[in-house]
């Protein structure tokens, strides 16, 4: 089979791509595949089985599954995804309704994804093994308006940055942008609800969306905002409609499956610039980050600016570390020199005249992004090592030089420690910049494996004890992140938890995500921290 019928084109296909990233998406796929040392494509499992229900009535119940939504649309599990047991597609809110029904008569753990890519913090797996995985966009991938007065649209959780820039171009819509994250073939409902950002000055997707249809987990549907005023024409244009605001619960949370959500548009400006600039020394972030803030608070730097490390600048080309540097342990700063001598040309900072960078560089791409232009290339870097898998390190912080200063070097210490490369970018918004720190390790060795997992788990609780956060994480780092946002005797988490019983009493909707267990899982040992290395479950439910 070749490469090319291997990536679905978005004419062909909703999660598609657009024929003018076939190339660069047939690229990035073949540099992976050429630094992979073993094919992992033919592992057979049979279904996992959820903790407390049996075999037999599982695979009963997912017969009568079968026969609400349709043979087709009920598949059982025996290979990919080892961790869930079935995949269910729906294509409407009633049968979303219908699935939600069906897991609550036998108490099953259900899993919603939007598109399952969530390339960023983790792909499509549940947190609960053998949990059925609803996944919403085989079925729901319709872009439902699209209004050029009002520079909204209303979209199902299927449609991807790709498929909503490529239908406002084919409506001549050029006066409309839209906001992409690096990576343009994630769901937008999906990338939203997640709270990822994007680098237009609509960069904030949570802010800028308006209006939610959300099945609850008990069943019932709602709209929020001005979706609640039946024949209302404001669902996309006021966000909050009356009395409490509600929408902030199902972001990064287990209380409700988003089936329709409203995002608002920007108008096109126009003309726009963007900027690189080169930086020698790493003691000139400090400087750099505080000539950053008023910039951007004062809104003269009109979008989210990256501030990224060299390393991960050779990285995004795509190919390995060995092209560069073939010791073990972190690459040395002597390796780094040629870039560095390269830079030493010039006496200090430096602004990159584009005209004089080749054509293929990573700038080009980034100036797609900020206009809103969706691309794939920023992956890239998980080719720095064979079977490139990675996790991220994503904590806040004020646009400050002493913050970025204190991130920067709690991370390189125990990058340092673990013989990890230090990938790190700062992602400035507006008051806060994420760092970002991408921990890129072979998945087949188990010893890289788990250096990176300690490594990850070492830093969140250093960065938690300086008084940074994560705004964002993995599945298996959930519990420990939440445990670090513990103010009052963990009251935040206590109210999640009174919450998520009064939602989801039979706690079968995402059980574990971002934190929050079920009663019917609690004190069984479920979480994962330090110490609970690759044991994801917990002794039992109730
Ligand atoms: C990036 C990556 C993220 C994120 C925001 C931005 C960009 C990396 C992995 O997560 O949350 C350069």
């Amino acid at each position: 089979m070749s490469s090319t019928s291997q990536v679905p084109l978005l004419s062909e296909k909703h999660s598609g791509i657009p024929e003018n990233l076939l190339e660069k998406a047939k690229r990035a796929k073949a540099l992976i595949y050429d630094i992979r040392t073993k094919d992992t494509s033919t592992r057979q499992r049979l279904p996992v089985v959820p903790q407390g229900i049996e075999k037999y009535a599982f695979i009963q119940a997912l017969e009568e599954l079968a026969q609400q939504l349709g043979k087709a649309n009920v598949e059982i599990n025996d290979k990919l995804l080892s961790v869930a047991s079935a995949v269910v597609n729906p294509s409407s809110t009633e049968e979303v309704q219908k699935i939600v029904l069906w897991a609550n008569k036998y108490s099953i753990p259900i899993f919603p994804i939007s598109m399952g890519r969530n390339l960023g913090y983790g792909g499509a797996a549940p947190r609960v093994r053998g949990s059925v995985v609803i996944d919403l966009d085989k079925r729901m991938n319709k872009i439902l308006d699209i209004n050029p007065d009002d520079y909204t649209c209303l979209l199902e959780p299927g449609v991807s940055f790709y498929a909503l820039y490529e239908a406002i171009q084919a409506k001549g819509f050029d006066h409309m942008w839209i906001d992409v994250p690096d990576l343009g073939g994630g769901s937008v409902v999906g990338n939203t609800l997640d709270r990822g950002v994007g680098y237009t000055p609509y960069g904030d997707h949570w802010a800028c969306h308006s209006g939610l249809e959300v099945v609850l987990p008990t069943g019932e549907v709602i709209r929020t905002g001005m979706g609640a005023l039946p024949g209302n024409n404001t669902w996309q244009t006021f966000p909050y409609g009356f009395g409490p605001y509600s929408d902030g619960i199902f972001t990064q949370s287990n209380y409700g499956i988003v089936t329709k959500m409203g995002m608002t548009l920007m108008p096109n400006p126009g003309a726009y610039e963007s900027y690189l600039y080169t930086f020698q020394k790493e003691e000139d972030l400090e400087a750099l980050i505080e000539i950053t803030r008023p910039l951007r608070i004062g809104n003269i730097l009109e979008n989210v600016a990256q501030l990224r490390h060299g390393i991960q600048t050779i990285a995004v080309k795509g190919l390995p570390r060995t092209k560069y540097f073939t010791g073990s342990g972190a690459i040395p700063e002597s390796v780094l020199d040629i870039i560095d001598a390269e830079f030493k040309k010039i006496p200090s900072a430096r602004k990159i005249d584009p005209s004089t960078l080749p054509k293929d560089d990573y700038f080009f791409s980034r100036d797609r992004i900020a206009a809103g232009v969706p691309d794939l290339v920023e992956l890239l870097w998980v080719n720095w090592v064979p079977n490139g898998a990675h996790v991220a390190f994503s904590p806040v912080s004020p646009i400050r030089g002493t913050d970025a200063m204190k991130l920067y070097s709690l991370g390189k210490r125990r990058h340092d420690e673990f013989g990890i490369d230090f990938l790190p970018a700062f992602i400035v918004g507006l008051r806060e910049m994420h760092l970002i720190v991408e921990i890129v390790y072979d998945k087949n060795d188990p010893v890289k494996r788990k250096a990176a997992n300690d490594c990850l788990r070492e830093m969140i609780d250093d960065a938690a004890k300086l008084g940074y956060g994560e705004y964002r994480t993995h599945l298996v780092l959930m519990d420990q992140v939440a445990g670090t946002y513990n103010w009052n005797d963990n009251a935040l988490m206590k109210f999640n938890e009174k919450l998520k019983d009064a939602l989801d009493p039979k706690g079968i909707l995402a059980p574990g995500k971002s934190g929050i267990w079920p009663s019917r899982y609690r004190g069984r040992g479920w979480e994962m921290g330090k110490g609970s290395g690759e044991r994801s479950e917990g002794d039992g439910v109730a």
